[in-house]
């Protein structure tokens, strides 16, 4: 049911212009294991705003490789972030708290101008991960 009101709602956005909010959790436990970002791979408009939830405490968000001209964001611990997509490409960022259990994310705008470059940033980020290596490659192979 919610995922069908979403749907409704991001098919008016899209036939409207109206930009839409989207909500990503921040979650010591979601269907991609301990943790994670959810949804870890969100696609959405140009000019959406997202809503980062600290749905679990003690994670934060902040962002790694981001389309030029993009608006960078930081997050402290425990604290909801807002921000805006206002350029198209691919934008990736991460739990600083928790990369060693990669807790990264990655919302798409529109073409992924920008892949290289993060697939880059992501490449520099992997050592970092001692576990859930896979998510990377799981979230970037989304974008299409
Ligand atoms: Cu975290």
């Amino acid at each position: 049911m919610k995922s069908l009101l979403l749907t409704a709602a991001l098919t008016l956005a899209a036939n409207t212009g109206f930009a839409a909010t989207h909500t990503i959790k921040m979650l010591n436990n979601g269907k991609d294991g301990i943790m994670v970002f959810e949804p870890a791979y969100l696609k959405a408009a140009k000019g959406d705003t997202i809503k980062f939830v600290p749905t679990d405490a003690a994670h934060d968000v902040t962002s790694v490789s981001i389309p030029k001209g993009a608006k960078s964001w930081k997050g402290a611990i425990g604290k909801e972030v807002t921000t805006k997509v206002t350029e198209e490409g691919v934008y990736l960022y991460e739990c600083t708290s928790h990369l060693p259990m990669a807790m990264i994310g990655v919302i798409q705008v529109g073409k992924p101008t920008n892949l290289d470059e993060v697939k880059k940033a992501g490449q520099a980020l992997l050592p970092k991960f001692a576990m859930n290596k896979e998510r990377l490659d799981k979230y970037l192979s989304q974008v299409k």
